[in-house]
Order: structure tokens, then sequence, then C-alpha cells
């Protein structure tokens, strides 16, 4: 038999951000915005699993692209160090780094870390079968909570990653705050390997989510459902649209449900009753698109120095490596 390691980060410092606050922040604003870490319930994380898929998602397959080539290198730079990654979902892209660590040490450290217990669940118990010499721990529980626990466990090296360009979830604002507390989570000499989406003509941009099967619309409506069943709502998934657009000037791709006609939602754990107006939309998602040479200058401010940029032969993903 096999069991798994997994375990849920402290819920004790949960009090801090009571469960559901962040919903009613959004819900109850004059633009109405929800986090993107609602996506990835169970479901979510599988609709997200295809949208990698997708032909127009180039993303994922483009940063695979990358460390497929780098990952031994990437692995020679660093040397044997625990490997935290944030955000791992189903570490697809991951098992090229896992191979070129394995290489240089035999015994391995690997920490996966997504909101999403299920999806967690099934890829410890798939890895710890690919690679039986590792020590992996997989950790249920959102960035925050993330960092707290890393900050309060120091590893002799470590090396903290994020991928898929999920960094451009953030704001600017939250993102730097998001990139210091990383500077501050390291000790000297760790490592931070980064994937970013660079900036690219709207014309690919934009189908990438807009895809012709309409799983990503899917995914995006998918947040409704499981805010229902998470804090008794009754959201009904056939009064929203989704859409998605590029913002030019901020260099972001922007992802809104809209809604079609007025009506009343309620979410009852969270004592919550809203009014939705027909046309009025609520931001799910933004997905920023990076500059490299701005965003380098940005990790340099905050003491993290790049050691090595690695990007594809049509510079549409590019992967950082810094050191603290
Ligand atoms: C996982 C946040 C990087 O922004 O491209 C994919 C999520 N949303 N299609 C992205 C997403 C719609 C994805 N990130």
């Amino acid at each position: 038999m096999l069991t798994t390691c997994l375990q849920s980060i402290d819920k004790s410092n949960q009090h801090l951000n009571r469960e559901g606050e962040d919903v009613i922040q959004g819900l109850t604003n004059e633009f109405k915005y929800l986090p993107p870490k609602y996506f990835y319930d169970d479901h979510g994380s599988n609709l997200f699993e295809q949208i990698c898929e997708l032909p127009e998602y180039y993303p994922t397959r483009t940063e695979a692209l990358i460390l497929s080539q780098y990952a031994d290198e990437i692995a020679q730079i660093t040397g044997g160090c625990e490997l935290v990654e944030l955000g791992s979902g189903s570490s697809t892209k991951t098992l090229f780094l896992l191979d070129a660590y394995q290489k240089i040490a035999n015994r391995s450290q690997y920490i996966p870390i997504d909101v999403s217990g299920g999806i967690l669940n099934s890829t410890v118990v798939k890895l710890q079968q690919k690679y039986p010499t590792f020590s992996i721990q997989g950790l249920i529980g959102t960035y925050e909570q993330a960092l707290i626990k890393l900050e309060s466990t120091p590893a002799s090296s470590r090396m903290i990653f994020f991928l898929g360009s999920s960094m451009g979830n953030f704001n600017p604002r939250d993102c730097d705050l998001f990139l210091s507390q990383i500077a501050k989570t390291l000790q000297p000499g760790d490592y931070f390997l980064l994937g970013i989406d660079l900036q690219k003509p709207k014309e690919i941009l934009e189908p990438a989510y807009n895809d012709s099967q309409g799983v990503t619309g899917a995914f995006n409506l998918n947040m409704l459902s499981h805010l229902n069943w998470r804090f008794q709502g009754n959201f009904d998934l056939n009064l929203f649209t989704h859409q998605a657009i590029y913002n030019q000037e901020d260099h972001q791709i922007e992802m809104y449900l809209n809604c079609q006609k007025s009506h009343w939602v309620s979410l009852d754990s969270l004592d919550l009753k809203v009014s939705f107006a027909k046309g009025e939309s609520i931001l799910t998602e933004i997905s920023r698109k990076f500059d490299l040479a701005s965003l380098q200058k940005q990790l340099e401010y905050k003491h993290l120095k790049t050691v090595k940029v690695w990007t594809d032969p049509k510079n549409w993903f590019g992967l950082i490596l810094c050191q603290a």
C-alpha cells in the first residue's frame, strides 16, 4: 500500500483572513471582482489541465519546451536543494526538473503546494511511484499560507519555483508585495525560478483565452459553481457568459463573467445577498504579460539577482533563475 504525504497548512493563521472575506469584498465592490484562486476546486483544476492541452493555449507547451531544454543546466547551477513549487497542480512540467535533480542528487526533497487537495493528492501518489527515492510532501494551501509556513521551516538550501506565469494573476501592487514576501522567505544563496508569459500581439493572446472548444469559458463559469458549494450560494450559471479581452495599455488579459439579466444572488454561509444588473460584469482574472527587462529590474530591487534567463525561439515565454 502506498501512503501519500499530504498536509493541510495549519489553518491557525486563517483568522487573519476570514474564510470567504475576499469574496464578500469582491462582490460588494463598485466594480465586482473575484480572486482567481476560486477557479481551482477539483473540477476547475481538471478544466485547467484541459486548457493546457488546447491548441490556442501556448504558455504551457512553450514553458515545457524551455524546461525540457534547460532543466539539466538549472540543476547544475543550483546543485542539490529542497524544491518547493507554488501552485503545482498536476506537476507535469515539473517532471523535467525532477528528472534533472534526480541525476545530480540521489535523495531530493520536493514540496508541491496547491489549493486544490484533489489534484495534489493524485499528483503526490503518481510522483512518489515515479521517484521512489525522493521525499515528497504535498501542502494544501494558498501562496500566502505557504510562504508563512516556509519561513518557519528553513532548509539548508532551497529553490522556490513558480511556473506557468501564475504571477500574472497579481496586479502590480500585489505582485510587488508577493516578491517582497519571496525575498523575505529565501535565505541568502537560495534560488527562485520564475516562469512568465511575455508581451506579444493581441492576435495570439486573445484566442488563447477564447478557445474554440469553450473550455476556458467553462473554466471561468466553474468559479460560480465552486462558490455555490463552498458558500451555499445560488449563482445560476446560465445567467453569465465568459469574456476575455487583451488590455493593451496594461498588458494584461482580463477575464469577465458578464451578467445577462438583472437578478439577486445569495451566498448563505457568508450572509451575503448581491444584486446584479443586466450587463454588469465580474472580473475573475487578470493575466499580465511581462517585459523581461523591467521584471528583472524589479527583482533586482528586491535583492533577487538574476543568474540566468532562458526563452523559447519566438520569445513568447521566459524563465528567470534568481538568487537571494
Ligand atoms: C495559471 C494563471 C497562468 O493566466 O494563463 C488560463 C490561468 N486562465 N486560461 C493564465 C488561465 C484562463 C493561467 N494562469
